[in-house]
């Protein structure tokens, strides 16, 4: 099989996924097939950055060496054995990973949106059990422009027509107010039925909106004072993608677990994605004792949460983040990159604004949202050697492995310069 795979060219793979996939995706036409570090090469050998590290899940750059090898290790003894009995790496990776994020307990799912599916169902638990509200009330608030993943209940919550639209009926008990707005926060965490405040510290999908500084220690406060939940999905802007170890960490310096490492503490938070370096799904929620014990045996679970490979993979995975300082990298790199791209700006009415965090940043294309531009400078970018994909037609993300190094990102922001300067509509 892998033989035979091999020998087919760009154009007929292409084909092979056009034939028998479902049509739920867009792909730029780029095949690939290896990965180390910050680059990947298509079939036909040609090397890329890789700008979209697959959604911000392989910060640890492709392949990582000390990563693979803790999955070759645990494939070989042991990779799945349910949650019906214990295993010899959950616990392990439990004390671990929650002494990691500063939690007493974690809940331990595979993807991000079942993550987000974990921590609406605890949420809502909370709320009839210890905020005392009357059964089948609970209220969850999200804001516009969200997005959480693709489930039927996260749906539910999207404003985004092309992920709703013909999916309904929707969940019921779900709030949307405006991202970054206060004003309409406290508004709606009036309403006693309110057990949660769902949000991204950062808006990946909506095209990398940072809130106001104040934001989410606002948001945070204005939740415990309503006793409500602050709930941050972290799944794209968690493990040192954003130049902290979290988006709501503080700026105590540290790129661990500390005391006062949150400049908004979320009551819940969950993570998916990079815990694993991109090697396998996993995901997480975590939260203390009053929230997360509300979920009683039999509740809540998965046949592959807490897999002995999972629980290998993701103590590596948050080990090499640490070791490598990849959140100071991200921090370092990423104003490197604001930098050079605001340069660039100047030169140019093609690129309206930079904007992000760390190496979660993006550039908006001064051009209709229905228009090619961005996926045509991302053509383009592809030719020249660097992956990148538009998000809302006229946004292109930039959002590299954070093990890239200095002399990288320059070169990078050579390619990315010389494309766009060069570019011509
Ligand atoms: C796709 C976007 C990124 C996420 C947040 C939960 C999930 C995601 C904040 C669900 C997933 C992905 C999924 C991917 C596209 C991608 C994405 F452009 F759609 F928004 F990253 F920016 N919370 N995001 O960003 O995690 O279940 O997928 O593991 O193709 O749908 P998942």
């Amino acid at each position: 099989m892998v033989q035979e795979a091999t020998q087919l060219g760009a154009a007929e793979l292409i084909a092979l996924e056009d034939k028998y996939g479902a049509h739920n995706y867009h792909p730029l036409p780029v095949v690939l097939s290896r990965g180390e570090g910050v680059f990947v090469w298509d079939v036909d050998g040609k090397r890329y950055y890789d700008f979209l590290s697959a959604y911000s899940a392989v910060n640890q750059g492709h392949c990582h060496p000390r990563i693979i090898e803790a999955l070759k290790v645990q494939a070989e003894k042991l990779t799945l054995t349910s949650r019906a009995f214990y295993n010899d790496q959950l616990g392990v990776y439990e004390k671990f990973v929650t002494s990691y994020f500063g939690y007493d307990k974690v809940l331990p799912m595979n993807t991000g949106v079942e993550a987000v599916e974990t921590a609406m169902k605890l949420c809502k638990k909370w709320g009839y059990k210890v905020k005392g509200i009357t059964d089948h009330e609970v209220k969850i608030v999200f804001v516009s422009g969200n997005f959480h993943g693709r489930t039927q209940a996260i749906i539910s919550a999207s404003v985004d027509p092309g992920a709703t639209t013909h999916y309904g009926p929707y969940l019921p008990g779900i709030e949307i107010i405006p991202y970054n707005d206060l004003a309409a926060l406290a508004h709606a965490l009036e309403d006693p039925d309110v057990a949660g405040f769902l949000v991204e510290p950062i808006q990946g999908e909506a095209g990398v909106f940072v809130p106001d500084d104040n934001y989410l220690t606002e948001a945070r406060r204005l939740c415990k004072q309503h006793n409500v939940l602050f709930i941050a999905d972290e799944v794209q802007t968690g493990i040192a993608r954003t130049g902290r170890l979290l988006a709501t960490c503080g700026n105590c310096g540290c790129a661990k677990s500390c005391e006062n490492k949150y400049e908004a503490r979320p009551d819940i938070l969950i993570l998916g994605k990079a815990m694993s370096g991109g090697v396998f799904p996993v995901s997480a929620v975590l939260a203390d004792d009053e929230i997360m014990l509300t979920i009683k045996p039999g509740e809540h679970g998965s046949t592959f949460g807490g897999n002995p490979l999972a629980c290998a993979v993701a103590i590596e995975a948050l080990k090499v983040v640490e070791e490598e300082g990849l959140a100071e990298n991200a921090m370092y790199l990423g104003k490197l990159f604001r930098e050079r791209m605001q340069r660039m700006i100047e030169k140019t009415d093609l690129v309206t604004l930079v904007r992000g965090k760390g190496l979660l940043n993006a550039i908006v294309i001064n051009d209709d949202e229905d228009s090619h531009t961005a996926w045509d400078i991302c053509v383009k970018l592809a030719e020249n050697g660097l992956l990148a994909k538009p998000t809302h037609g006229n946004i292109i993300r930039f959002a590299p492995p954070l093990v890239m190094t200095e002399e990288q990102l320059h070169e990078c922001c050579d390619i990315i310069e010389r494309v766009v300067l060069g570019f011509e509509k």
